[in-house]
């Protein structure tokens, strides 16, 4: 029997009554840009271009959601009048579906969405109040390791520096290639940070050996991930509409390689994911499928591991019940008080 279409769903796929196995939380979050405008209708964009998705899946062999209710929540746009109230304000919506009953999968919406994330998973069970357990995993044009941008630390370029602030135990990068001469030596000093840079991944005669070498990284890791993927780490010419394109980027291949090798290792949980800096493209909707079929990869990827007995619902009576915490009274790292 075909199943209702549903325009407002994720892959078109209407939601089943009852408890929500993989979760679809579009985040409309569009505040430091810095380039391009438009992210704040990137998730919706993602959703409508979804439609277009084969459901079925040649890494799950079958066609999604296999048998998951799948959910797709309404947009998600912060009100409040600062920038670290609105981070406060994501804080509260992603909390409650970081908790370890379903996956959840955030479309955004500018990278600074990635901290108000972060800081939710420390009420993950697998995390259990310690971020110092939890990888993130982050393909990325930009190492978003600055300080500040223009004064403000919550920047969508400081987005992987602050999760790092927040306690991360690891951080992975690949497809980076724009980067500071600061953010070139946090790469260096900060022993928490792998970085795969795009000139040797995609490099044109050696290129095979350094992607391969990020493959056995990923292979190698353990414990609790979030996945953090910004389309701009894949080459310009595939996410065109995205904030800042970039070229000499990932294939999509790559990402698709990245996102299956994650989730089939045998000694990783993969908690969360998001996919993030999706721009609705007017001409053509090439940036906004292209995102939404790396989040349908992620759900894929994520069914199987699932299958395979690599992720399972925690029970609600494992809930951390983790401390008070605000954006409002962050303080950076090295800042002065
Ligand atoms: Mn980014």
């Amino acid at each position: 029997m075909d199943e209702v279409f549903d325009a407002s769903q994720f892959l078109g796929l209407p939601s089943s009554s009852g408890p929500a196995d993989i979760a679809v939380i579009p985040l409309a979050y569009e505040l430091t840009t810095s380039y391009g405008m438009g992210t704040a209708g990137g998730p919706r964009a993602c959703i409508q271009a979804s439609a277009q998705v084969e459901l079925f899946d040649s890494t799950l062999n079958g066609d999604l959601p296999a048998g998951a209710n799948m959910v797709t929540l309404e947009d998600f746009e912060a009100q409040a009048a600062t920038l670290r109230l609105q981070l406060d304000e994501i804080l509260n919506h992603v909390t409650p579906w970081l908790r370890g009953q379903c996956f959840p999968l955030f479309l955004g919406g500018e990278h600074g969405i990635l901290p108000p994330i972060i800081q939710a998973t420390s009420s993950h069970p697998l995390v259990n109040g310690d971020l110092s357990t939890l990888t993130v995993v982050q393909l990325d044009a930009h190492a978003d390791l600055r300080s500040h941008l223009n004064g403000e630390v919550f920047s969508h370029a400081c987005a992987a520096s602050r999760s790092l602030d927040l306690g991360i135990g690891r951080l992975l990068q690949a497809g980076i290639r724009a980067y500071s001469s600061e953010e070139a030596q946090r790469i260096v000093s900060d022993e928490r940070i792998t970085t795969f840079f795009a000139r040797d991944t995609q490099h044109p005669h050696t290129g095979g050996t350094a992607w391969a070498e990020w493959l056995d990284v990923l292979r190698e890791l353990n414990g609790p991930v979030h996945f953090t993927l910004d389309i701009d780490g894949l080459d310009g010419s595939l996410v065109p509409a995205t904030g800042t394109p970039v070229p000499g980027g990932l294939s999509y291949w790559q990402a698709v390689e990245t996102i299956e090798v994650l989730f089939a290792n045998p000694k990783v949980t993969v908690i969360s994911a998001d996919v993030n800096e999706i721009t609705p493209q007017h001409d053509t909707p090439l940036t906004q499928f292209t995102a939404a079929c790396l989040a349908a990869k992620i759900v894929a990827c994520h069914l199987l591991a699932k299958r395979e007995g690599r992720w399972q619902a925690c029970e609600a009576a494992t809930i951390v019940e983790t401390p008070l915490f605000s954006f409002e009274s962050f303080k950076q790292e090295g800042s002065s008080p």
